[in-house]
């Protein structure tokens, strides 16, 4: 009897425990979406488990969970800080104030690396210490509510009947605190994303005309087949990939972009000024170094902005410099050669995207844009900062975390249709993907079937060298049974993709993406 009640009083205090915890977080979530938005208890905290992981960890968090990794993040944080929590209601009933101090030293370390992060205002260890604070004193009040219930059950204090309060009142507190911390981290959340006024200010935008068009669409560029990727990518469809558990709210009006370093002058460009640029459009095709063989982190844009060689010309970067490394507003780095900033390609300062202004979480309102180069040498979004420097001085945000300085893209091809494990019907069908190697370019792809020989695909007229090509096969899928597909593509100095498969770490997958389809 004695045991039971023992084991109940624990698990009461476990709940107490979690409804502290959530309260504190809720109203932590909520005041910092009031007075410091990136401060957010959660995103801080994931933002530097970010920034800490091994090499490998962003493509595990990749492979399990895709562009779901930061959804996959915050809430194992969250499962993890429930459980936590639990024991510190434990041991506040048992071992008092042990649960106190545990609590109290999530918000002090919340608060801590508030104050780390690259993108931290002055008052980044707020929305912690709220939840710090609130979590402590809801905990002393719930266990001691518990306690004084535990200890007049058990007669050692002979407190007034109408002040001890019972299991069933202690329960329905703790769930009002779980109820209120929900809703203040749904209000804190509706408030921070629903009434930004950097969302309001990128709707008003009208992007200026630009001064150079790209050409419309080639004849025969599109195939007309049903599952092929499209050939310019939807804003909304477009892969997302970065370390931003928040996405970072730039306002135009008070963006500015620094080039320095290595340079004969300095140059600070505001948001008006850019647009006063002749602003041209380039269709270039980004991708991700984390891309496994047929993934896709890869997507197709026409971008509007400013040539960086121009903005670079300004500069006049000395003749030792070699690298740019450019940082975003949240810390984030890349280190891309000056060349391909210099060279004649379509490297430039991206404010639009298939004719909007770059959605938020595609790097609004100025990102960089660099045909030729994995993301995460050359992509920085919600850019701030080009510092001209040289690879042996610095390095970009992956390089110390096992990821190549350089980073060209590598030769691949993808089979869209038929989708692998897919059964067709016996008869003809139609074998049809992409392939790329930006600023190279595609010559041409071969389709293997079963132990069948190579055969040349047909493939599409390419928008240039800097975007990916559709290509397509014939298929008369007379055999039922299982059948293998594989594809390889060949670039226009002739070198055919490897069928060693690497992994997508240090500098890109490489190998045949294979399919499995069944004709029955
Ligand atoms: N600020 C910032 N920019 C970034 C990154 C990042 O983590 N932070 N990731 C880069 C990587 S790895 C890639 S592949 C591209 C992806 O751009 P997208 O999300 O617009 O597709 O952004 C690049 N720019
Ligand atoms: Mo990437």
């Amino acid at each position: 009897m004695g045991d039971t009640r023992r084991k109940q009083d624990t698990a009461v205090a476990a709940l107490a425990g979690a409804a502290a915890a959530i309260l504190g977080a809720g109203l932590g979530e909520l005041a910092a979406a009031l007075f410091a938005p990136a401060s957010s208890p959660f995103a801080v905290i994931g933002g530097a488990i970010i920034d800490a992981a091994p090499p490998w960890g962003k493509d595990l968090a990749i492979a399990l969970f895709g562009t779901n990794d930061k959804i996959a993040l915050l809430t194992g944080i969250g499962i993890v800080l429930i459980l936590l929590a639990g024991l510190a209601g434990i041991l506040q009933l048992r071992k008092p104030p042990w649960g106190l101090v545990i609590l109290g030293a999530f918000g002090v370390v919340g608060a801590v690396v508030a104050l780390t992060r690259s993108d931290a205002s002055g008052i980044a260890w707020l929305p912690s210490v709220i939840a710090g604070a609130v979590s402590v004193v809801t905990l002393h009040y719930l266990v001691r509510m518990l306690r004084r219930r535990v200890a007049s059950e058990a007669g050692e204090v002979d407190a007034d009947a109408d002040t001890r309060p019972s299991r069933r009142q202690a329960l329905a507190w703790m769930g009002g605190a779980t109820a209120v911390g929900v809703i203040a981290a749904v209000a804190g959340n509706i408030a921070r994303g629903g009434a930004r006024a950097v969302t309001t200010v990128r709707e008003a935008l009208k992007l200026p005309a630009p001064a150079t068009t790209v050409p419309p669409i080639p004849a025969g560029a599109e195939l007309d087949i049903p599952g092929i990727s499209p050939l310019i990518t939807p804003n909304a469809e477009f892969y997302r990939i970065d370390t931003a558990l928040v996405v970072p709210q730039v306002d135009p009006a008070s963006w500015r972009l620094r080039i320095h370093g290595m340079v004969e002058e300095e140059v600070e460009l505001t948001w008006d000024e850019l647009l006063a640029l002749p602003l041209e459009e380039s269709t270039t095709t980004l991708t991700c170094v984390s891309n496994n063989v047929g993934g896709d982190l890869i997507g197709n844009a026409v971008w509007l902005g400013c040539p960086l060689r121009e903005l670079l010309a300004r500069a006049r970067p000395t003749a030792d410099a070699d690298m740019v490394l450019s940082t975003s507003v949240d810390g984030f780095t890349a280190g891309t050669p000056l060349e391909a900033l210099t060279d004649d390609r379509d490297a430039i300062l991206a404010i639009g995207m298939n004719g909007e202004p770059l959605p938020p979480e595609h790097g609004f309102p100025v990102r960089m844009v660099v045909p030729g180069l994995y993301g995460y040498v050359s992509a920085t979004k919600w850019v701030v900062d080009l510092e001209v420097t040289r690879f042996d001085q610095a390095e970009g945000y992956w390089t110390p975390r096992g990821w190549s300085a350089l980073g060209p893209i590598k030769l691949q091809s993808r089979i869209d249709v038929p989708r692998s494990g897919v059964t067709l019907p016996v008869g003809e069908t139609v074998i049809a993907g992409v392939a790329w190697q930006q600023h190279v370019g595609v010559a041409g792809v071969e389709v293997k079937i079963d132990d069948g020989p190579w055969q040349q695909a047909e493939l599409a007229t390419a928008i240039s060298d800097d975007t990916w090509v559709q290509w397509s096969i014939p298929w008369d899928a007379t055999d039922p049974g299982q059948h293998t597909i594989r594809c390889r593509a060949t670039n226009v100095d002739g070198e055919t993709q490897t069928s060693d498969q690497a992994p997508p770490a240090p500098n890109g997958a490489t190998g045949w993406h294979t399919i499995i389809a069944n004709v029955s």
